[in-house]
């Protein structure tokens, strides 16, 4: 299975969300956060969570690092002609007081070159960059892939 196979089978597996809240700082709130355990065979993971503007002017996501990569990217899923494409962006923009979702249906997270794989109920911390905004660090729980029915919907 080539790289871009096996982000399409996690994507229709889908997975759980995670429900606590795993950082604040007085203009950002990072909620929901969670990261996929990884596939054995496989040195990758990626990044889910929710990311609330408190502030009166958009914020730009541009980038996160962590501990256990050096190769943390942001990337976008969209379905073009029926298939699930999967792109890297640059950044992300956050509009005044609303709520970005990071999504195995849009953008996320990804996490290269792992050099142990993510296990289930291991912590991952992250730091978020954004544009001219101090970093926010996040402490999330890593998932294991489970099988929502509903994912196997074919459009
Ligand atoms: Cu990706």
């Amino acid at each position: 299975m080539d790289f871009r196979t096996i982000m399409v089978v996690t994507v229709w597996l889908g997975v759980f969300a995670g429900t606590s809240e795993v950082a604040a700082t007085e203009n950002i709130v990072v909620e929901h956060g969670y990261a996929r355990a990884t596939i054995p065979g496989t040195n990758i993971s990626s990044a889910y969570m929710n990311i609330l503007n408190k502030m009166d002017k958009n914020v730009t996501l541009v980038g996160a690092s962590s501990d256990v990569s050096n190769r943390v990217e942001i990337h976008e899923h969209s379905m073009e002609n029926g298939m699930m494409k999967m792109r890297q962006r640059e950044l992300i923009n956050i509009d005044a007081n609303s709520k970005m979702t990071l999504q195995p249906s849009g953008y996320h997270l990804m996490i290269f070159d792992l050099e142990k794989p993510l296990e289930p109920k291991q912590q991952l911390k992250l730091t978020l960059h954004f544009a001219k905004q101090a970093d926010v660090e996040v402490n999330i729980p890593v998932q294991s892939i489970k099988r929502k029915k509903q994912a196997h919907h074919h459009h």
